[in-house]
């Protein structure tokens, strides 16, 4: 009972950071704890592992979120269940102080020990020193009560939290629902667009768009403060891009292209007034997030800060109110939700770049088989049809893709559908009737004079290459 009480304490305090944390932004200690263990998918092991067993994207994440949830409830139990609120209270707070400010850790080893407290106060039967009477019968469904209570209220205060959540950031998200004029070919549609993030999703910022400003500082001339109105002020642009995640293996579905609207970043910084000392560009986002770029690439013309994706505005995932896009880049390289951009003479490596990603995360040569789909390799026999996919260099030219059906003994070269803008993948086809049997499919693509790399390499660090393949029943 000591331990369903301290569990208790425990699942309440944790509720009540995550209010602090969602409305005024306090650290919240499972967070922090989150962060310090993604340093561990860094270690290429234990990312190859953890991407077998859970899948792509964010499952590693929701693992290891997992794992720290348990360690923070368990840990908490545990102290709660052993110790008075005192004696847990301290070290709650000085374990706080391993990854929480000292102010934020106090904070929690305070309330702890009063919450804790007040739980076991209300909670145990109150034998001997107080009123020296005998257990109540009831004790054990009043703890039933009590603690289907304190489930209760964490949940009311979720859905609470959600209620006051930013109106500016929810209407994007239900404006995306009104149908547009239907989507060119190839163009990903927002609800299907790949999703990765370092955090889990409940935790993604909800930027208010109303008091959401994009600082500019460091070493200009000029610092800014810009609302979303002031951003009308620079000439739109509007680009078909493609966005692929670092982490993505060859073949696989972290890839997106879209239709973006925005204007040239090289724009913002004439009106800022870059001073001549400037090195780089650093970005920061309203989820901690960082990123980094040198000044030359930052100032030319391809680099684009954008609110509309396929003619909405962003939705809250995938970056409202404002994101960056760099051709040439993995997605890592090109921050969410940014609040800061400073100009610095010292590079400050990103966050994933801290956790043994790429620095440069320059995208590799790759081409996908769509059709047959990998996931359901079969196909009818004397059926006529196509194999089919795409192929993507960033912001480099496709100039050729070529199929084999046979394993890699002959290829044959596939039509390119050339694509509406030079940092959009190309799509490909060829023509195709198979007789019964079974044969390996597999596609590699050009790019003028480089060949995409035949050798598997894994996503860590640099993204993946190889030839995306495998084995069509025919029958
Ligand atoms: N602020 C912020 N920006 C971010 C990230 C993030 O976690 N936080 N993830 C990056 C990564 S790794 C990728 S692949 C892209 C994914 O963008 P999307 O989910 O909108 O497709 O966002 C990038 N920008
Ligand atoms: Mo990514």
């Amino acid at each position: 009972m000591r331990f369903l009480r301290a569990w208790i304490a425990a699942v309440i305090l944790s509720g009540l950071g995550y209010l602090l944390f969602m409305w005024l932004g306090l650290a919240y200690p499972p967070l922090r704890l989150f962060g310090a263990l993604t340093q561990l998918l860094g270690v290429p092991k234990l990312f190859q592992l953890v991407h077998a067993v859970f899948g792509l994207g964010q499952g590693g994440k929701i693992f290891a979120f997992s794992g720290v949830a348990l360690l923070w409830l368990g840990g908490l139990t545990v102290l709660g269940g052993l110790w008075r609120g005192q004696i847990a209270g301290l070290v709650t707070f000085v374990l706080g102080l391993i990854f929480t400010p000292w102010y934020i850790a106090l904070g929690y080893g305070l309330a702890f020990w009063f919450i804790l407290d007040a739980v076991n106060l209300w909670l145990a039967p109150r034998i001997g020193a107080v009123t020296l009477r005998p257990a109540p019968a009831d004790s054990g469904r009043r703890t039933t009560t009590l603690a289907l209570a304190a489930g209760g209220a964490a949940v009311a205060g979720g859905g609470l939290s959600a209620l006051f959540r930013d109106p500016g950031a929810a209407a994007p998200a239900a404006a995306s629902i009104v149908p547009g004029p239907p989507l060119p070919f190839g163009v990903t549609p927002v609800s299907q667009w790949y999703y990765v993030s370092k955090n889990l999703e409940p935790f993604d910022p909800k930027v208010n768009g109303q008091s959401w400003k994009l600082a500019v500082g460091g070493l200009v001339r000029t610092p800014l403060s810009l609302s979303l109105a002031d951003l009308k002020s620079f000439a739109p642009v509007t680009e078909e891009l493609t966005l692929s995640c670092i982490s993505n293996p060859v073949g696989g579905p972290l890839i997106s292209n879209g239709i973006w609207e925005g204007f040239r970043l090289s724009e913002l910084l004439k009106r800022a007034g870059v001073q001549p000392g400037a090195k780089y560009l650093l970005w920061e986002a309203a989820d901690g997030y960082t990123e980094s770029l040198p000044l030359g690439r930052a100032l030319a013309d391809d680099v684009l800060l954008v609110h509309t994706l396929n003619g909405q505005p962003l939705t809250p995932k995938h970056g409202y109110p404002l994101r960056v896009l760099i051709p040439g880049r993995y997605g890592m390289k090109q921050p969410r939700w940014i609040t800061r951009i400073t100009l610095a003479a010292r590079d400050v490596p990103g966050y994933w770049v801290q956790r043994n990603w790429s620095k440069t995360a320059l995208v590799e040569l790759t081409s996908r088989i769509d059709v047959p789909a990998e996931t359901s390799p079969v196909v009818k026999a004397g059926a006529a049809g196509f194999i089919r996919g795409i192929a993507f260099f960033g912001d480099q030219p496709i100039s050729r893709v070529e199929v084999t059906t046979d394993g890699g003994k002959t290829w044959q070269a596939a039509r390119l559908v050339t694509p509406r803008s030079k940092y959009a993948w190309t799509p490909w086809e060829l023509p195709w009737t198979p007789s019964a049997g079974s044969y390996q499919i597999a596609a590699r693509a050009y790019s003028g004079a480089t060949v995409q790399k035949k050798a598997d390499s894994d996503a860590l660090p640099e993204g993946a290459t190889g030839y995306h393949h495998f084995i069509v029943n025919v029958s």
